[in-house]
């Protein structure tokens, strides 16, 4: 039988499912493996001197790992350089945030060739290999060079970004022509997708066969539109457990007499907490005689602090939810609880359900999984509204969510007065339709689509160039 190896930057199954981790592709991997024979390989966190290539397996909660150490300065040059401070950046827009120096460029390639020469020699002819994420784009070209023939497939959790962007990137053509030795590439959304094209068409001359195929580079590549969902059963079970439920339990009565507004979100400009913060003040200027009336939760767990970025934002948004308390708050209420920890998953579980509103603004995002979460953790029969930003990949499909455009402070200010006072049959209606498309896009069901268009695409690996 073939086994599915999945590969991405960092193994970050955790060892308990109901605690969970902060990251959305970590949670939908694990969940993903689970149910699957296979293996998830990736960089352990940890590193050594010199890198020795050696792979060491593990078992967490089910899933086998492979896990590998790296240099200090594969951690500085590939994930903190060439991840972090260049490809994040640009994918998600910020090309004033990106840096392009020589030498992240040339870990990130070290670094990409490195998990090849390891993975290699344990795939078996059967295998399917699926890599994960901006980190490991050049992997299979990589994994061509070592004769590897079997079917690798790639999908990206970041947007994709506009081609007028991605020819700032230096070497931009290298790293699309490395694209072309998958056989398939997912994205969240269409509107990724057709950038993709767009860049292969518009700037490398490719040209566009059947559906979803590209030629170019003299070779061909399917693509394809994946959008990736929460493992729906497990969330609930979460939500429903003893600690899920003592924490709403808990949250319900600190929150008595008051409507919580939820925000959950790793510290990362792309998640605009600026601008919700910004937004929020702007409702408790607006609307005085809610002041008192609501508070907003927001769990923002520190991310990335090593990239000065980083820093700079989380310096920002303790001065902004410090502003907001001190002008607005009273001796018994404080608007913004602002708190950069995680929480194990049962209790965000208990938190969303609790919350009237849940605030996801991104100002760009791969999909959102907090908008799904949040929606799958309502009391069907007294829902709180989702107020979701168009500008995550979840908009393609979470239309019957409030809709904002999160640069704008009157218009999120807008909605959070407009959720808080939604009458009840409008948000059951709104809910049932939100929380069927949560069910049609189980992880499950996600992993099963993109393995299976995988499998489908027709012809051999066009390896032989390196053969
Ligand atoms: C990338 C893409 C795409 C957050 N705080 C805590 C916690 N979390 C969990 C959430 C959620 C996950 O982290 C965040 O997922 P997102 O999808 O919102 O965002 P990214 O981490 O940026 O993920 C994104 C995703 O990949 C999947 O493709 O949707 O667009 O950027 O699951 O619940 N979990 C726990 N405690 C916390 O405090 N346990």
């Amino acid at each position: 039988m073939s086994r599915l190896i999945v590969v991405s930057n960092r193994v970050s199954a955790p060892s308990d499912p109901a605690a969970g981790s902060a990251g959305g592709l970590a949670m939908a991997l694990s969940a993903a493996l689970r149910k699957y024979d296979g293996l998830w390989f990736g960089w352990s966190g940890e590193t050594v001197e010199t890198f020795t290539g050696e792979m060491k397996v593990e078992d967490r909660a089910g899933v086998t790992v492979g896990l590998v150490d790296l240099e200090p300065q594969d951690v500085d040059e590939y994930y903190n350089g060439y991840a972090n401070k260049t490809l994040w950046p640009l994918f998600h827009h910020r090309i004033d945030l990106a840096q392009y120096e020589r030498s992240y460029g040339e870990g990130y390639e070290r670094v990409n060739r490195r998990f090849a020469e390891v993975l290699a020699p344990v795939i078996e002819p059967d295998d399917i290999i699926w890599i994960h994420d901006y980190h490991m784009i050049p992997m299979a070209r990589d994994l061509r060079r070592l004769g590897v023939r079997n079917r690798i497939g790639f999908f990206l959790h970041t947007p994709w970004p506009a081609r007028q962007l991605l020819v700032t990137l230096p070497h931009h053509r290298r790293l699309v022509e490395s694209m072309f030795d998958f056989d398939l590439i997912g994205f969240h959304t269409q509107e990724w997708c057709d950038l993709f094209t767009d860049y292969v068409v518009s700037e490398a001359q490719g040209e566009l066969f059947g559906h979803g195929g590209l030629e170019c580079f003299g070779r061909r590549v399917q693509t394809g539109v994946f959008p990736i969902g929460i493992d729906v059963d497990g969330f609930l079970a979460a939500r429903n457990s003893t600690l899920g439920a003592r924490t709403y339990d808990r949250m319900a009565a600190s929150s008595a007499f008051r409507a919580m507004i939820v925000g959950v979100d790793r510290l990362d400009y792309s998640k605009g907490l600026e601008e919700r913060l910004l937004g929020y003040e702007q409702f408790l200027h607006d609307n005085a005689s809610m002041r008192g009336e609501v508070f907003l939760l927001q769990v923002t767990p520190i991310s990335r602090d090593d990239v000065d970025s980083y820093q700079d934002l989380r310096a920002r948004l303790d001065s902004l939810a410090g502003r907001v308390n001190g002008a607005f708050g009273d001796m018994d209420w404080q608007p913004i609880r602002y708190l950069n920890r995680t929480y194990r998953r049962d209790q965000l579980a208990g938190i969303y359900r609790a919350a009237r509103v849940g605030l996801v603004t991104p100002l760009r995002d791969g999909m959102n999984l907090v908008a799904k979460e949040y929606v799958a953790s309502q009391n069907p029969d007294d829902p709180g509204v989702l107020i979701l930003s168009r500008f995550a990949g979840a908009a393609e499909q979470m239309g019957e969510a409030l809709l904002v455009n999160p640069y704008s402070r009157e218009e999120l200010s807008d909605a959070i007065q407009k959720a808080l006072t939604m009458p009840l049959s409008e948000r059951i209606r709104k809910w049932e339709a939100l929380m069927q498309v949560v069910r049609d896009t189980d992880v499950g069901i996600w992993r099963d689509a993109f393995v299976k268009a995988l499998l489908a695409v027709e012809g051999e690996p066009e390896t032989a160039q390196w053969a």
